[in-house]
């Protein structure tokens, strides 16, 4: 018998979204919706500054956002690049709902955001545009694996424990939540949001909105998503590649790990510092996680427990 409904999401920040998550689940609400409304919890949250409003901006200093969801009939939508409006997963939502297109970018994503009644925002806070100020004085782009596991580490021999604005710049880099919801109908359905690799190019895409890549979702099977340097999730094709591995019959776990494997091959020796997750959930609502570093975290609701969390395994 399936354990549903369940939630699980990317990182500890999770907790928080799952929790909005699952008020919907709980209720015999549907997936789609309760992802939509999970990752809203992490958009909105400005002490994240990975996602949303408080994001990290690009090397130019303006914040860009990217987000795609997808539901258990493979209806998808996703938003590349968009400025100034605080929560893309719902623009992603009426791209898939409402236009014939799957995927929408930059400045035609804002239009499109604001004929559908979002308003344009400024979403650079004080505390990421001082980060900036810092960085832009080196301006040297170096994503730190594994900075947002460092940045919520409470104890108290963190040195990254501090505030923001007491931080150096290039500190803070990457991070992004992806939601996976089965729901209690035995459907499933994805999310995932970010503000990318921060310092980033202007215009720089990852692998968050593209389907196949930073989200994927086929209900005969399983969904999963990922996180870290995009690049190399786009590469392979990430979270594609672990739902087929599902498919052909590994365990979620098995599956993201194989994923993990086909990167660490093909950067041989150059994956010391780099950091990529996935996180994948199947049809019987088992999950698994694996990262190429240590210290990748997963956050899981279910009827069981509703704020666990999970430490995922890793190759280093
Ligand atoms: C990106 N994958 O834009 C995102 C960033 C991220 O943990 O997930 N960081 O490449």
């Amino acid at each position: 018998k399936a354990n549903k409904p369940i939630v699980i999401s990317t990182w500890d920040f999770g907790v928080a979204a799952n929790a909005d998550a699952w008020k919907i689940l709980n209720s015999n609400g549907k997936a789609l919706d309760a992802v939509e409304n999970g990752v809203k919890v992490a958009e909105a949250d400005v002490k994240n500054q990975s996602v949303g409003y408080g994001g990290l901006p690009d090397r130019d200093g303006i914040v860009t956002l990217d987000a795609c969801i997808m539901d258990h009939i493979s209806n998808c939508g996703a938003v590349l690049a968009l400025e100034n409006i605080k929560h893309p997963i719902s623009v992603a939502r009426l791209v898939m709902e409402k236009t014939p297109h799957v995927m929408l970018a930059g400045d035609g994503a804002l239009q499109f955001a604001i004929e559908q009644g979002f308003k344009k925002e400024n979403l650079l806070t004080e505390n990421s545009k001082a980060a900036w100020d810092k960085w832009v004085k080196t301006a040297k782009y170096e994503p730190v694996s594994n900075i947002e596991n460092k940045l919520y580490d409470n104890s108290n021999n963190n040195p990254l424990n501090a505030a923001p604005e007491k931080l150096p710049g290039n500190q803070y880099n990457h991070d992004t939540i992806g939601m996976l919801a089965l729901d209690s109908h035995g459907n499933l359905a994805g999310a995932c949001t970010t503000s990318g690799m921060a310092y980033k190019l202007h215009g720089r895409i990852g692998d968050s909105p593209i389907i196949g890549a930073g989200l994927y979702i086929d209900n005969e099977v399983g969904g999963a998503t990922a996180t870290g340097v995009g690049e190399e999730v786009v590469r392979n094709v990430g979270s594609f590649l672990v739902v087929e591995l599902m498919r052909q019959g590994y365990s979620p776990e098995e599956a993201c790990k194989e994923a993990v494997m086909r990167i660490i091959k093909k950067k041989a020796n150059s994956t010391k510092d780099l950091q990529v997750g996935f996180l994948a959930l199947n049809k019987n609502g088992e999950y698994g996680a694996y990262a190429i570093q240590k210290g990748f975290t997963f956050s899981v609701c279910d009827k069981q427990k509703q704020d666990l969390i999970v430490k995922g395994k890793s190759y280093y």
